[in-house]
This record gives C-alpha cells, sequence and structure tokens, in this order.
C-alpha cells in the first residue's frame, strides 16, 4: 500500500487529479486553468513526492499514486539493472488495486515486474522490500495455476498475463515497468 502524498503536501488544500497538482480547498474549480507557479510558489508542485526527471510520472488510478517510467524491451537483468541505476525497482504490485494501476500504465502490453524466485525455486521475493510474496499477495495478484514454472525454467515474473501475474524465463525479453519510491 503507498501513503498518499497529498494528505501531508496539501494541508488545507485538495488534490486534482487531472491537474496532477495541488488546488485551493473547496474553492478549486477544475474547469479553471491551474495557477501559475512562478507566483503561487511551491504550493502547486506537481511533482508531490515524484522524482520526474529521467522521464518518471505521477501515476494515478484506482485509489493510488506511483512514481512509474516504462524501460524498452529486454532481458530481465538487464531491466532490473537499468532501473536500479534510475534509483528504482522494477514495480511491485501486492494488490489488485497496484497491478491493474502499472497495467494500465503499460496499455495492457506485458512488461517485468520486480519479484522473482532466481535465488531459490517457489521462493519469490519482492525487490522492493526483499519480502517473500505473501499467499494473500499471490491469490490476489497471480493468474490461475501460476506461477507454474513451466519447464522448470520460470523464474521471473510479468504482468498482464490474462490481466494478472506469472512467472516466465527470465531470458526472455519483455518491456520493464521501473518504479521510484515516493518522497
Ligand atoms: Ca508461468
Amino acid at each position: 500500500m503507498i501513503a498518499s502524498p497529498y494528505s501531508s503536501n496539501c494541508g488545507s488544500v485538495v488534490y486534482a487529479a487531472n491537474l496532477q497538482r495541488c488546488m485551493p480547498g473547496s474553492q478549486a474549480s477544475l474547469e479553471l486553468p491551474a495557477p501559475d507557479s512562478e507566483t503561487e510558489g511551491a504550493l502547486y508542485s506537481s511533482n508531490l513526492g515524484c522524482d520526474t526527471s529521467d522521464g518518471f510520472s505521477l501515476v494515478s488510478a484506482f485509489g493510488l499514486l506511483a512514481c512509474l517510467k516504462t524501460l524498452p524491451i529486454q532481458n530481465f537483468a538487464t531491466q532490473r539493472a537499468e532501473c536500479e541505476a534510475l534509483g528504482g525497482f522494477l514495480a511491485s504490485a501486492r494488490s489488485i488495486e497496484k497491478l491493474l494501476l502499472v497495467q494500465d500504465f503499460t496499455n495492457g502490453v506485458s512488461a517485468w515486474m520486480g519479484l522473482d524466485d532466481q535465488l531459490e525455486e517457489g521462493k519469490l521475493v519482492w525487490h522492493d522490500t526483499g519480502l517473500q510474496l505473501t499467499s494473500s499477495e499471490h491469490g490476489a495478484t497471480f493468474a490461475a495455476g501460476e506461477p507454474s514454472n513451466g519447464g522448470g525454467v520460470e523464474h521471473c515474473i510479468i504482468n498482464n498475463f490474462f490481466t494478472r501475474l506469472n512467472d516466465v524465463s527470465c531470458t526472455m525479453t519483455y518491456p520493464a515497468v521501473c518504479e521510484r519510491p515516493m518522497s
């Protein structure tokens, strides 16, 4: 679960998801142009805890926020290294809401996620926390019958497999979703 940054950042203002910025309290109208950040100051910063350098975007959907970037098609190890070099981790999705947010972001194209059992078969570990996949997380996010370890070679995780997670060979090539922690 990602904490909402705007609950602490906005104070007496509200967050306008379509504008991706804080707006003045109940007087805000989404029909009006956004305030000029030059004159209104940091209150109207659009970052809201997402470092948007290097092409990352603040994504808002299903009641969650995440700081995401897609990486072009590569194998799992290459994607993990490139994402970590950007100060991120391959995206996590411990809930169906987070998984749907990520899959929305990739427009239904399968992409590498931050979860694998390369170290020990059957022990899937999240990259962002180092913690093992729980049974409830598995039930919420994996496709039926997955992870299957098909052919004994499926140790890395993609999304958008019948709208859920699936294990495939780490040497296959997919885009990846890189996620930066929200500050
Ligand atoms: Ca599989």
